[in-house]
């Protein structure tokens, strides 16, 4: 049961009206299987390469939520490597990350951010809290390499 869900109930049971817009919780995993296979390094947004062959990601529990306050739940369900998730927004459901080959890295402050959970060690959780307006976001992993490699996924708020 989400926290959300558990504040409801404590409210409901306290005889108090649950809050007509309740907050919501994203869950966001990030994974690897660097064992599996080789890393790619053009699985970009807007590379129509086949998804199926990433050795890592970002996978949340649902890619449609609603505007408003937003809390990611992250964990970094790695065995051995550090991972983290940078919140952007695109300019729509076409839109890209400006990206630095040379240091293998999504040039942040061209792209913006919403805020992050950086640099998690295997096995460790973060949680970060926005306000977000409507629109197509991308969550993505900035250490080198790895959003290339296909770190990251989009949502949309509507
Ligand atoms: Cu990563």
């Amino acid at each position: 049961m989400s926290k959300n869900l558990i504040a409801a109930a404590a409210l409901a049971a306290a005889g108090m009206a649950a809050p007509a817009f309740a907050d919501t919780t994203l869950h966001v995993f990030l994974w690897d299987a660097m064992e599996a296979m080789d890393m790619v390094d053009n699985h970009t947004i807007g590379n129509d390469d086949d998804r199926s062959t990433d050795v890592m990601g970002v996978t949340v529990n649902t890619t449609v939520i609603p505007a408003g306050k937003v809390t990611f739940d992250v964990i970094n369900t790695s065995t051995d490597s550090e991972h983290e998730m940078v919140v952007t927004k695109l300019s729509g459901p076409d839109g890209t990350l400006p990206y630095d080959a040379d240091s293998m890295r999504v040039d942040e402050e061209a792209a913006g951010s919403k805020g992050e959970v950086s640099e998690l060690p295997a096995g460790e959780k973060g949680a970060l809290t926005v306000t977000l307006e409507p629109g197509t976001y991308v969550l993505y992993c900035n250490i080198a390499g790895h959003y290339a490699a296909g770190m990251w996924t989009e949502i949309t708020v509507k």
